[in-house]
This record gives structure tokens, sequence and C-alpha cells, in this order.
């Protein structure tokens, strides 16, 4: 990693690499902290030398792991309020980007778990997968206005997030049946909403989110079961308005099948893809902090946030 790189911000790019630190929103709230960091920390000589530091930070928080666009999209934010000419007026730039940066993240999530709770009814049961924590604003927001939601939570393996959301649930006071991934199917019978959340959502309203969601929507569209996507607009992917696609993670193997039972098992391949990307034609709704939208018009309100411009600030 580049020297200049604030060891604050090392240790951040590593927990997140690491998945100490994860799920889109979290990801974007801590990179936005550690370029506050490199700021407040930095004893650049010159406006020069501090915009190619907090460069340097960005690109190593940005290679940190490739699928959730959050998190370039929270870099971006902070790079671009860099407007003085002075390292004194940069570090103020940066730091009140940051701040604004987490401030509106923090209340967007509000917003639109008060959007997705107006699609719950008292007495709804839902099917989660993953963690997604625009996903929980909603049952939140639900719960606050007084109904009743119950949840079917699947662990999710390899990495078992659902242990996250259904320790979350309960803190809300929802009650949770724990279930395996594949007995999703079985289940869908029982719910009234598959409730996700998303690390990007592209152009064409595709939804990418952990591994298995998209499995999970076609089952959910076999059953009539409506799929409702929890994504604030700072999951929007402005890249694919220009074509480009989505990276999709590929962890490692570790997190499947351990050395001792791989050899047991004679070797087989192992792979351990995070992410998958579900077709807007599974997906009911997705609920943002601007309203709920089809798949189909969020190419409209990408427009309206992005324009067309896709370059990155810390490539230059
Ligand atoms: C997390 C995941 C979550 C989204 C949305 O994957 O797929 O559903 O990131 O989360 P991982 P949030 O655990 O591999 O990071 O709504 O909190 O942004």
């Amino acid at each position: 990693m580049d020297d200049r790189v604030h060891p604050e911000v090392r240790r951040t790019a590593t927990e997140i690499d690491t998945m100490e630190i994860r799920g889109a929103a979290t990801i974007a709230d801590a990179a936005a902290r550690a370029l506050r960091t490199q700021a407040t920390e930095s004893d650049a000589a010159d406006a020069e030398a501090f915009r190619a530091e907090l460069r340097a930070a960005a690109r190593a928080l940005y290679e940190t792991r490739p699928t959730a666009v959050s998190l370039p999209n929270a870099l971006r934010y902070v790079l671009r309020g860099m407007s003085s000419t002075t390292v004194e007026g940069l570090r103020q730039n940066v730091v009140e980007s940051a701040d604004e940066f987490c401030a509106r993240l923090e209340r967007a999530q509000a917003d639109l778990g008060e959007v997705g709770a107006n699609r719950l009814r008292d007495g709804d049961t839902i099917m989660t997968h993953c963690h997604s924590t625009d996903a929980l604003a909603c049952v939140e927001a639900a719960v606050e206005q007084g109904k009743h939601i119950e949840a079917v939570v699947k662990e999710t393996r390899p990495r078992n997030q659902g242990h996250i959301t259904a320790k979350r649930l309960d803190e809300l006071g929802v009650p949770v049946t724990l279930i395996v991934d594949s007995a999703a199917r079985r289940y869908l019978n029982d719910v009234d909403h598959v409730l996700v959340g998303a690390d990007a959502v592209a152009a064409d309203g595709s939804v990418v989110n952990k591994i298995g969601t998209s499995g999970l929507a076609v089952n959910a569209r076999d059953r009539g079961t409506p799929i409702m996507v929890a994504a604030q607009t700072l999951k929007l992917h402005p890249g694919t308005m220009t074509g480009h696609t989505v990276d999709i993670e590929m962890r490692d193997t570790a997190e499947v099948v351990d050395d001792e039972t791989l050899v047991e098992l004679g070797n087989p391949t192992v792979q351990n893809p995070a992410f998958d990307v579900t077709p807007p034609r599974y997906v009911d709704a997705i609920v943002t902090e601007r309203g709920q939208f089809p798949p189909e018009s969020i190419v409209t309100l990408m427009r309206e946030l992005f324009g067309e411009g896709t370059s990155e600030p810390w490539a230059e």
C-alpha cells in the first residue's frame, strides 16, 4: 500500500477486506470516515501533495472489495468536495463533505425505512437474505408504527450474515424463524414479502446482492410472493448507465471448506462468489429514500442524480 496512506485508513481497508466492516452502507460510512481521518492527520506540505495523499487513501479503500458501489460513491462524494487551493482549506473541505455524507446516509436510511414500512401490513411475515441495514430500517419503521411483523431468516452461507439479522430483529421485538438457505422455497408459502438489500442497482434495474438472492427471487415469483429491495440511492451504480457491468467478488474458498476437508474430498475445485444479479423482472419494488420505484424506472432516477459523467477522482 502507498506510504502516504495513514495507518487508520489502512486499518479500515483491512477491516473491509476481511469483512469485519461489511454491508454496503456500513462500508460507505467507514470509507468516508477514513478519508476524513486522512485529511485531519495529513501533514502534506502543499495543496497538490494533500490532494495526492487523499487520492492514494481513496485508492487503498477502493481496492478492498469490488461489488458494493456505495464504496466508490462515498469516495467520489468526499473527493469531489475538495475545492480549496490551500491545505487548510482542503482539510476543511474533506471534513465537511465526509460529515455531510455520513449524515445524509443516516437520514436516507431513516427516510427509506418509512417508505418501505408502508408496504408492510400489520401481521405480515417477511423473508430475509443476508444482513441489510436498509432492509432492517423498513422493519424498524413498521414496528415503530405499531405493526406486528414476523420474519423467516435465511442463514446465508458461507458467512452466516443471517445470524446478525436474526439478532437485530430480536432486538426490535420481531419473532424470528431461522432456516438453512435451501429451505427457503418451502417457507415462501408462509411469507408475505421477500425483503432484501442491495450492493448495487444497475441502470436496467438489475439488483446485485448477496449470492442466493436471485434464486430466492425466482422462487418467490413462482410462489407469487412480492420481492422488495431496500436500497438507498447510494446503491445506484452510475457506471452501468454507460454499459459497464458490476464486478462480482470471488472470495476465499476457505470460507466454504477448510484445507483439511478439502484434501479429504479429493481436492475439488471450489468457487465462492459473494454476490449475484437478480434480473429486474423478478423485482417488484426498489425502495429508496426518494420513494419506491419499479426497477425499470431506476435509470431515470439515476440520470437525475448522477448526470451522465462517471470519471473517478482517485484515478486522476
Ligand atoms: C452484504 C449484503 C447486503 C448489502 C446491503 O454482503 O449483501 O445485503 O450489502 O446491506 P457482505 P446494507 O456481508 O458480503 O458485505 O443495506 O446494510 O447496505
